[in-house]
């Protein structure tokens, strides 16, 4: 069965290469015409051009989607038609929430997956920086992966099924929420968090008050936002946060489904998350 792809861009195009290593048949999703042609650098020097054939209007039934959350209902919306009662959703981005309110099938499946893979753009190709782990899974927790998962996962490397999937995306999401408002806003490496008192500070109250958010919403959550996101600070002390990099460029930022996530769901729970609402507020969505 064919695969669509909903956002070619960087870690859209990595991951087609490993669809096209599957031989799954793939194509671009809401972007018809010629094929596209893109050039994949591996950190060892290897490189690949794939030809990414335009999109046929058939009906779909697997979408993988790659945009970043902020573009995906406005990409989405015009393909809903033509999504099978059975289609399987792959969403790989960063943040949570981008599917809500969209009129999908009832019968549709949604794999979520969370990647610490990196690749940019480089002229006209792409650099992959680093193909880490990448977890997918379902918010049943299915023991097992779909197939036509199952056939992708031996040609993706690091990724492998996840039972624990939301546990996994939140853990990523509260980091997120520190490291990214924080570094963006401040336009500084993720490094610069670490060594600043007032950035601590500005951590420190981000990560509490999504440890108490999430511990409502999971009594099992672990806490310690603070030191995950310190630690990932320091892993990562040169790198350009994606907020960042997104604010710099002009662009709209993922802040609506990183901390507006954790506000959407505070709101339900009567609970304010104010170092969050500033955030949110400071930053375009
Ligand atoms: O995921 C990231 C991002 O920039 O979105 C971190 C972990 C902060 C690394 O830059």
């Amino acid at each position: 069965m064919t695969w669509h792809l909903l956002g070619a861009g960087n870690i859209g195009t990595l991951v087609a290469s490993y669809l096209i290593q599957a031989q799954q048949p793939l194509r671009l999703a809401g972007r018809g015409g010629p094929p596209v042609l893109r050039t994949l650098i591996w950190p060892q020097g290897a490189q690949r051009t794939l030809t990414l054939p335009g999109d046929d209007d058939a009906p779909i039934s697997q979408l993988l989607i790659t945009t970043k959350a902020q573009d995906t209902a406005a990409a989405l919306r015009p393909l809903l038609p033509r999504l099978t009662d059975t289609v399987l959703l792959v969403r790989l981005q960063n943040g949570l929430g981008s599917l809500d309110g969209l009129p999908l099938p009832d019968g549709s499946r949604i794999i979520e997956g969370i990647t610490t893979s990196g690749a940019w753009r480089d002229g006209p190709r792409i650099q992959v920086v680093a193909e880490n782990d990448t977890l997918l899974g379902d918010a049943d927790a299915s023991p097992e992966p779909p197939a036509a998962i199952a056939a992708l996962l031996p040609h993706w490397p690091g990724a492998r099924w996840c039972t624990d999937i939301r546990r996994q995306q939140w853990l990523k999401l509260s980091v997120n929420a520190v490291i990214n408002p924080i570094t963006a806003l401040n336009d500084c490496p993720n490094g610069a968090l670490c060594d600043d008192p007032a950035r601590q500070q500005q951590a420190r109250a981000l990560a509490e008050e999504a440890d108490a958010l999430l511990r409502r919403l999971d009594p099992d959550w672990p806490g310690d936002t603070y030191g995950r996101a310190l630690a990932v600070a320091q892993a990562t002390a040169a790198n350009m946060s994606s907020m960042r990099a997104d604010l710099r460029a002009g662009q709209r930022t993922e802040i609506a489904f990183i901390n507006g996530w954790l506000l959407r769901q505070a709101d339900r729970l009567g609970m304010s998350l104010p170092s969050h609402r500033l955030m949110v507020a400071a930053l375009p969505a």
